[in-house]
């Protein structure tokens, strides 16, 4: 019997990249879904059914779990530190998702359900300032001080997933995913991270002979940061695993902003002026993802180097910045998009 796997989020940056996973191995049938219409999704496939929901409200979830074996919760309105740091209802009203896609999952009989949570359920006082070592490792998330709105809502679903677990007996996995990068992602408009901004801003530099860049804060902001490839492996192992709590899926490789710059420039062939935004956002001063329990459990851990991964993600975005400057079309480079329930 071909099972039957629900993509949440398909037309995300995330979920577009499991889908092509997918519809690679192709031995599954896959359902995908996101709120987004079809020309705003990151990657579609005319060979998959694809259905555009808006999954916030149940009878959505009703419909698109029918048949299913498998879910997978990408689906959240979402962004980066520019984004979530000025939308923090937007991201906490995420939790209808994943609520509804757990009641009707549970409804019908779903066999695995996988939630991607985040890094930002961390404490805060272990990223900060003070701190020297930014590892965090899974239990650093208790006592609970997650990030104001969307950490809140990762660590709340995380245990609601926990619950129907065990409650109701279906298998949920849960990972910590730690910014994920890579092609067929957002790279413009405020929502993007920092990883595609970087890279837009080298290409945009170097297509345009201005050669200075503007970086958030004042670039020792310290980040690890995992290519898409890891993210997509990482999550399938979690899935079919026994690991019934949540785990960190991010790579240890802890690098700060200017060195991140630095390496753009080296792909790009090119040395700019730097330029720091003390006003812009900036999140915690450090974060990077000990990876201690995926190595214990699946011996296993996102392995692609910053430098390779970057090198790829730079060339895909460089070509959507050429097509953008030769359609002459605005190129969004401020941070901070408009607040979605502002009156
Ligand atoms: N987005 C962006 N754009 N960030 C920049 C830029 C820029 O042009 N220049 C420097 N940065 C700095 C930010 O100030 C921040 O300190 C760091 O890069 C990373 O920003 P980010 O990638 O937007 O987001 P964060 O890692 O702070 O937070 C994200 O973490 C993820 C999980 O690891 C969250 O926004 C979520 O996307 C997610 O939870």
């Amino acid at each position: 019997m071909v099972k039957k796997i629900l993509v949440a989020g398909a037309g995300g940056f995330i979920g577009g990249h499991l889908v092509a996973r997918l519809r690679e191995r192709g031995d599954c049938e896959i359902r995908a879904v996101d709120i987004k219409p079809f020309d705003q999704w990151h990657q579609y496939f005319d060979d998959v059914e694809s259905l555009c929901l808006d999954l916030r409200e149940r009878p959505c979830c009703e419909k698109v779990v029918v048949g299913v074996d498998e879910i997978y919760n990408l689906a959240a309105d979402m962004g980066g530190i520019g984004f979530i740091e000025g939308n923090k209802f937007a991201c906490m009203v995420n939790v209808l998702i994943n609520t509804n896609l757990l009641l009707t999952a549970n409804e019908v009989g779903v066999e695995r359900f996988f939630f991607s949570s985040s890094a930002c359920v961390y404490r805060g006082d272990l990223q900060n300032s003070d701190q020297t070592n930014f590892a965090l490792k899974e239990s650093d998330a208790y006592p609970a001080d997650p990030e104001d709105g969307y950490g809140w809502e990762k660590l709340f679903s995380e245990r609601m997933c926990r619950h129907a677990m065990e409650d109701c007996g279906l298998i949920t996995r849960v990972a910590r995913f730690h910014n994920s990068y890579g092609s067929h992602g957002t790279w413009s408009g405020g929502r993007e991270k920092a990883p595609a901004a970087i890279c837009r801003k080298v290409a945009f530099a170097s297509i345009s002979g201005n050669h200075s860049i503007e970086i958030w804060g004042d670039g020792t902001q310290k980040r690890s940061f995992m290519y898409i490839d890891d993210n997509i492996e990482g999550m399938l192992r979690i899935m079919y695993s026994d690991i019934s709590e949540p785990i960190n899926l991010g790579s240890a490789e802890m690098v700060t902003i200017n060195e991140m710059v630095s390496i753009a420039e080296d792909i790009a062939g090119i040395k700019l002026s730097r330029r720091y935004r003390a006003d812009a956002p900036i999140g915690v001063a450090g974060r990077s993802s000990d990876n201690s329990m995926i190595l214990e459990r699946l011996n296993w851990e996102p392995s692609t180097s910053l430098y390779d991964g970057l090198a790829k993600t730079y060339e895909w975005i460089y070509d959507q910045v050429l097509g953008s400057v030769a359609k002459n079309s605005r190129i969004e480079t401020a941070y901070g998009v408009s607040r979605l329930y502002a009156k």
